[in-house]
């Protein structure tokens, strides 16, 4: 190799320089700092096993920490802490109701649970603007519930009622609205919401505005092709995607462990050059807090955030699913961790939540769900004739009215024009 100048540190490299420019090199590498708003950092990991002709998990580490106190908000009012909460039971009682449903063999195909994950569902989307867009998860039940869509709307959705969303014509929450909630319809293939989310920002920009778009990701989706591809085009772009990491141990049966390498996955934020950070996902002040910052981030045309929510998925990975490879300790440990109870018990103690006014706004919550229930129960099932309507290109259907003005430029500005920050991310 010839022996050229390191422009850095002016040494020497080649054949006798290798050694000391590496060196060099490495002196001057950045360090990247992850913010961890966590109140506790679980030490345990899962481990496969062979039992006999069996494969199984086992966990390995401390499980019996105490319980960690939900952090306080620094945005949130009194008010938007009991809406939150009120969202949360919604969701788990809308699910609760789904999954009698589904045992009454009133549901058209299967059911999705957020189970312990409605903190992270909740929280987020009601830390978006009502102009901006979302593109949910199968789990993200709650967020369609905060975002406008009714219990009766998702009830009728899976018991394919001619009322639903999709008037039948697909199940679970594979339905969205572009016109009203803002909301893209998901769809199985993971990561896919990315890069289209990615492109609603973009349309956004073109048309003069810097919108925040949010929309989640399994630990599993995160591995996909496209999820990196849709990431750092929002990267590049500075497009105010804000990415949620659902970090809850599991892709189907397959453990967090044996499918990456990194410990956290908001570390992958610094492969793209964004800001990552780490909240506990049960704590639904740290996931409103930190999707606000990163909402916010999205408003001053700064570029993406990734944001890692660590909790479990308390269920399988559908409802005929029973989870028999999760080791029982697991979900005992985080069953104490419930974001509703904890929440509960923290608006308590803050005086916001008298034992009355729970009481009342559980019964509110049952109330509403109990009538929605009814309702989608009674509405009819299409007719066959409306099987092939709505599924076609009639006329107008493609025309998609601009939202938020006439098209100021025909290509997006480069991330290079814009400027980079590195400020704000976290490099030290
Ligand atoms: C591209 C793609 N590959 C595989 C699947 C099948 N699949 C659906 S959900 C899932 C596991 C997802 O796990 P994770 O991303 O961690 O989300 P979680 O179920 O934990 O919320 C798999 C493999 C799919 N829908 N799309
Ligand atoms: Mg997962």
């Amino acid at each position: 190799m010839a022996s050229r100048k390191n422009k850095r540190s002016g040494q020497k490299s080649g054949s006798d320089g290798n050694r000391s420019s590496l060196k060099a090199q490495f002196s001057e590498h950045r360090t990247y700092t992850i913010p961890d708003l966590r109140l506790e950092k679980p030490s345990f990991t899962i481990r496969q096993i062979r039992k006999g002709d069996e494969i199984c998990y086992e966990v390995e580490g401390n499980l019996n920490t105490s319980v960690p106190p939900i952090r306080e908000s620094k945005y949130l009012s009194k008010q938007q802490h009991i809406e939150i909460y009120r969202w949360m039971l919604l969701n788990r009682k809308m699910e609760q109701a789904l999954e009698n449903l589904y045992k009454q063999g009133k549901v058209v195909g299967g059911v999705y649970f957020g189970l312990g994950q409605e903190a992270c569902s909740c929280a987020s989307a009601y830390a978006l603007k009502k102009d901006e867009w979302l593109g949910p998860l199968i789990r993200n039940q709650g967020s369609l519930l905060v975002r406008g869509f009714s219990p009766r709307d998702i009830m009728m959705q899976y018991m394919a009622k001619a009322g639903s969303p999709s008037h039948g014509k697909d199940a679970n929450t594979h339905f969205g609205d572009i016109y009203v909630r803002n909301q893209v319809a998901p769809i199985s293939m993971l990561g896919d919401h990315i890069p289209i989310l990615t492109g609603v920002a973009l349309g956004a920009r073109l048309q003069g505005r810097n919108i925040a778009c949010l929309t989640w990701i399994g630990d599993g989706g995160q591995s996909t092709g496209v999820t990196y591809e849709g990431f750092n085009f929002a990267a590049v772009q500075k497009l105010g995607l804000v990415l949620i990491v659902e970090s809850n141990l599991w892709a189907y049966s397959t453990p967090t462990e044996m499918q990456v390498a990194v410990r956290d996955l908001a570390q992958r934020a610094a492969g793209y050059g964004v800001p990552g950070i780490i909240v506990d996902g049960t704590d639904p002040n740290q996931v409103y807090d930190a999707t606000h910052e990163a909402v916010e981030r999205a408003h001053r045309g700064e570029g993406p955030t990734l944001i890692e929510a660590k909790m479990m998925r308390m269920k399988g990975h559908a409802i005929h699913d029973a989870a028999a490879y999760v080791p029982q300790e697991l979900f005992e440990y985080w069953r104490k961790r419930d974001c509703i109870a904890r929440y509960e018990k923290y608006l308590r103690e803050k005086g916001w939540l008298t034992v009355e006014q729970n009481k009342a706004l559980i019964a509110d919550v049952e109330r509403e769900l109990e009538e929605d229930r009814e309702f989608a129960d009674k509405s009819p099932l299409p007719q066959p004739e409306e099987a092939a309507q709505g599924i076609y290109c009639e006329t107008g259907c493609h025309a998609i009215p601009l939202k938020y003005g006439e098209v100021k430029q025909k290509t997006a500005p480069a991330a290079a024009k814009l400027g980079r920050s590195e400020g704000s991310l976290h490099y030290k």
